[in-house]
């Protein structure tokens, strides 16, 4: 499993995200050296030539860029279930041009608010369908790109959709949206999930990526999430994507991050250990 940290590319209120000054470059490096594979990167609507700034900026501190979030697309209002469709379509495209930057990233990309709630007077069915409607599109576009998307359930205190592992994968069966992959999130499966562990079993091979903070939402081990148990199942449904710390970043961000990436090593070091004997 790799590691890697929740980032922006400008200064943001939008959260959690660990390094969200917008000193971006000088926390890229922050972050290759505390010893990060990889970043989730939060981005405002890059130019041409700060996209082409960023691949070169981590191509030269070899940190990968593991998930793309455009973030400016939801705030600006873009969702893809939006009930009016000349919107929604608009979104599809916007979704659809960022995606073309995650690909010259090499990166994915999750759904997440950007799915949109549903509607207060329309059936659960309705949304579905407007949504499912959006993400064919737009997995297949992703599909032709080499970029993989990924549903991620979200806690209901902060969208009315997809709660649970199991919503989700409900969901995407249901559409046959079968090339969407799941991001889990320990902080919201921590309020959602019954067992944090039967819900990995049950994403199996489907999960993309993992985003890890403690019940708090502090880095990992700031609260009472059982870690061992948790990478124990993601390792046994053969998990070996990225671990990514989105949580808030206290005391500091360069606590959070350095907390972090100590915290993940010595859990994973000591799998591998426990692997060996
Ligand atoms: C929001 O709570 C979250 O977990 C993010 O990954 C959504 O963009
Ligand atoms: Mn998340």
């Amino acid at each position: 499993m790799k590691t890697g940290i929740t980032l922006s590319t400008f200064p943001t209120q939008f959260g959690p995200i660990v390094f969200s000054d917008g000193d971006f470059y000088e926390n890229l490096r922050i972050v290759k050296d505390l010893g990060y594979d990889g970043v989730d990167l939060f981005t405002h609507k890059l130019s041409r030539p700060e996209e082409e700034r960023t691949i070169a900026t981590l191509e030269a501190l070899d940190l990968q860029a593991a998930l793309l979030l455009p973030i400016w697309l939801t705030e600006g209002g873009s969702f893809l279930s939006d009930p009016d469709a000349v919107r929604r379509v608009a979104a599809v495209d916007r979704y659809k041009s960022q995606i073309e930057v995650a690909a010259r990233m090499g990166a994915n990309m999750p759904i997440g608010y950007s799915r949109g709630n549903q509607q207060e007077d329309e059936s659960e069915q309705a949304y579905q369908d407007r949504l499912a409607e959006s993400l064919k599109e737009i997995s297949e576009f992703a599909d032709s790109q080499g970029v993989s998307i990924f549903l991620e359930p979200i806690n209901r205190y902060e969208i009315n959709t997809f709660h649970r592992a199991e919503q989700a994968l409900d969901f995407l069966d249901k559409y046959q949206l079968d090339s969407i992959r799941i991001l889990l999130d320990m902080f919201h499966m921590n309020i959602e999930e019954s067992s944090l562990e039967a819900a990995i079993e049950r994403c199996g091979a489907r999960i993309g990526q993992v985003h890890i903070s403690d019940s708090n939402r502090l880095a990992p081990g700031g609260g009472h999430l059982d870690y061992d148990s948790i990478i124990e199942a993601l390792a046994d449904v053969g998990f070996d994507g990225f671990l990514s710390i989105e949580a808030l970043p206290k005391p500091s961000a360069l606590q959070c991050a350095g907390d972090g990436i100590e915290f993940l090593k010595n859990k994973l070091k000591s799998l591998e250990l426990a692997a060996e004997n």
